[in-house]
């Protein structure tokens, strides 16, 4: 058995999850066209051919604005220097930008740890754009220890990305059981699910000023078990939003978060969402604490 810890590092909105979900051919973690999606670092495992590849999703690297912000960048900046290797995503779509050259500074940071570049979207790039791509790499971010061309969400080229990881790996170890593909516990999952129905559905700063808290859930013998769920947001025209006219909005995020839900669990479930406005929670380190995050410290 071969095994190793693979650091998923990008800007927001690169792909990083969409990868990982693709690997592990199971959703561990969230997709939304929004930047700051991921706020937490999650394992997806993925067991093939006697190797076991841990791709650790992280946050997007990003100057933070605020203090979950802060966290998201510190989570995945810290776990750099602890992985047998880093993928680094490029959004192929994009031209190299600042925000890539920040990523890059916190991998140099994690001076040992060897780095693969992954070049993702490539469905939407001609060839000629593409080879554009790679001396643009060259010369903005330079060298690599691979460089692997993907299109994460269509499967293309997982075979090669995955050869170029085996080097990396080490010999003689198996981290964890072979048929657990993450290790958010399935609560995590319950609040990741409704928070991705709220950013599929919502634009500008509601998709960030959003947070979920299971409060309360009663288990029945007989009968389906019932959720109460609380979505926080920083203000009064938020809330108004999420509920939308006569409850339309609120009602159909409950109904895509519960369907999904059920798959998860094999069950149906009754599932109430709760709106509450607390202000500019994203700054407050007690409530965020309360939701999880900063738990280590
Ligand atoms: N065209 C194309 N779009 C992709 C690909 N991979 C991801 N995306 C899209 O890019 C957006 C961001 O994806 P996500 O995985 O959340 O990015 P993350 O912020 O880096 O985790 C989503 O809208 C995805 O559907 C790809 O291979 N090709
Ligand atoms: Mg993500």
């Amino acid at each position: 058995m071969k095994a190793g810890f693979i650091a998923v590092v990008g800007r927001p909105n690169v792909g990083k999850s969409t990868l990982i979900n693709k690997l592990v051919s199971e959703k561990v973690a969230i997709v939304s066209d929004k930047a700051g999606t991921t706020r937490d670092t999650i394992k997806g495992i993925l067991n093939v051919n006697g190797n076991q590849y841990v791709f650790i999703d992280t946050p997007g690297i990003h100057k933070p604005k605020h203090l979950l912000g802060e966290y998201m960048t510190n989570s995945a900046v810290k776990i750099l220097k602890d992985v047998d290797l880093i993928l680094m995503i490029l959004d192929g779509t994009q031209e190299i930008s600042t925000g890539d050259e920040f990523v890059m500074e916190r991998v140099m940071e994690a001076r040992r740890t060897p780095r693969i570049l992954v070049i993702n979207k490539i469905d939407k790039l001609t060839d000629e754009q593409l080879q554009a791509k790679k001396e643009e790499v060259a010369e903005k971010l330079g060298k690599f220890d691979g460089i692997v061309e993907i299109a994460g969400e269509y499967g293309i080229g997982l075979a090669k990305l995955l050869n170029a990881i085996d080097p990396f790996l080490e010999e003689g170890i198996q981290y964890y059981p072979e048929d657990m593909y993450t290790d958010m516990p399935v609560y995590r999952i319950i609040t990741e699910i409704v928070r991705e129905k709220i950013l599929l559905k919502t634009r500008d700063e509601v998709p960030h000023s959003i947070a979920i808290e299971i409060i309360n859930v009663e288990r029945r013998e007989n009968g389906k078990d019932k959720f109460d769920i609380n979505i926080y947001v920083e203000r009064d025209s938020q809330k108004g939003i999420i509920i939308g006219k006569n409850g339309k909005m609120l009602k159909e995020i409950g109904t895509e978060a519960r369907k999904e839900i059920e798959i998860l669990l094999g069950k149906e479930i009754y599932l109430n969402l709760w709106v509450k406005v607390k202000e500019d929670w994203r700054k407050k380190k007690p409530f965020l604490k309360e939701l999880g995050y900063f738990s280590e410290d």
